[in-house]
């Protein structure tokens, strides 16, 4: 019977229809878009912190008012990703607990400083700008809350990238010591962001079963040099030099050819030690122990209208 159910559910996926969250799946499906949706959740709740750090140091009160709007729709990401996440049987709590015992991922990008007002510009241009390009084709993943909340965080998304490039322009177009801030910045993001996109093909272990489950619908190196081809442009528009020597125009693919990526800078990020994962962390606990009596009352209020209604 099992044999029947998931040769039903091929065919269905094959055929570009939704998995919804009362249809059969195989167990294996459920598992992996448990990992990457709360993986993905986790990711806009610690991505909050790098640019947190500058809402009380905005330069005008439009950037902060900007910069706010921005964090809390990263917060609003999360929320929608941990409910999607939640329709494949597993509560918001287990899920939040795995990232804080540091059992489960986030994205390596959020594990670097913000060190001026500049990477406020690069995380928006850069930061953003990759995430959209690997947002994109998830609005098409096969199952379908995961695809609908990704409709409405890509249109999100794209404000920010917005936002961030506009930052990038003010600042590459003013004093030297401006563009100075801006090239520094992009010194200091360019390659993580590349890294953002995941392992290379052949070393990205869910790759193969993610993509004829129609997860995945781009290969990570895929995205990666769409993501180039796109930004080098815009980085010529704002007068600043993406930090690879190698990076060469190339006439017979038609793409921009890039230098090596250092992979085990990516493995020791990964692996805790990058230069913030320990403070990222420490954020995420400290606000989850904060915010523990809010938990504690919602419960209780919970219990209350509870017991009213059965009185
Ligand atoms: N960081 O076999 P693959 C945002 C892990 S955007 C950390 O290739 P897969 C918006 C991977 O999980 C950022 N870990 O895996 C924002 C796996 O380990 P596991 C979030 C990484 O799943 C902007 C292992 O390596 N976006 O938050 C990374 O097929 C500004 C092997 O990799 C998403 O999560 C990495 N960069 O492909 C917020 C998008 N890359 O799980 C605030 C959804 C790989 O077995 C401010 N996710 N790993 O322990 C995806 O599209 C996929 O999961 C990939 C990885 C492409 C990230």
């Amino acid at each position: 019977e099992d044999a029947d159910k998931s040769a039903r559910f091929e065919a269905r996926v094959a055929n570009e229809e939704r998995i919804e969250p009362n249809d059969w799946m195989p167990a294996a499906y459920r598992k992996t878009l448990t990992r990457q949706i709360s993986q993905h959740a986790h990711s806009e709740i610690v991505g909050m912190l790098p640019e947190g750090n500058w809402i009380t140091r905005a330069p005008t009160l439009r950037r902060k008012a900007a910069l706010l709007a921005k964090v809390q729709d990263e917060c609003g990401h999360g929320l929608y990703l941990y409910a999607a996440a939640e329709t494949l049987g597993t509560s918001r709590e287990e899920l939040v607990d795995q990232m804080l015992s540091g059992k489960a991922k986030y994205s390596s990008i959020f594990n670097y400083p913000t060190l001026t007002w500049a990477d406020i510009g690069a995380i928006g241009w850069l930061v953003d700008g990759a995430a959209i390009m690997n947002q994109i084709p998830l609005c098409r993943c096969s199952y379908g809350p995961y695809a609908r909340a990704m409709i409405r965080v890509c249109k999100e998304e794209s404000f920010h990238q917005r936002q961030g490039y506009e930052i990038m322009v003010t600042l590459s177009h003013g004093t030297p010591e401006q563009k100075a801030m801006a090239q520094s910045a992009l010194d200091r993001w360019w390659w993580q962001c590349l890294m953002m996109f995941g392992p290379p093909d052949g070393e990205s272990q869910h790759s193969d079963q993610s993509t004829r489950w129609k997860i995945k619908r781009f290969s990570n190196d895929e995205l990666r040099q769409k993501f180039v081809d796109a930004t080098v442009p815009q980085s010529d528009y704002l007068g600043l030099k993406i930090p690879d020597a190698d990076l060469k125009w190339n006439a017979t693919t038609g793409h921009w050819d890039y230098g090596a990526i250092d992979w085990q800078e990516f493995q020791d990020v990964l692996a805790g030690n990058g230069p913030c994962n320990r403070d990222r962390l420490a954020a995420r606990r400290k606000a989850h122990d904060d915010g523990a009596w809010v938990r504690e009352a919602a419960t209780a209020y919970a219990e209350k209208q509870r017991a009213r209604r059965a009185a």
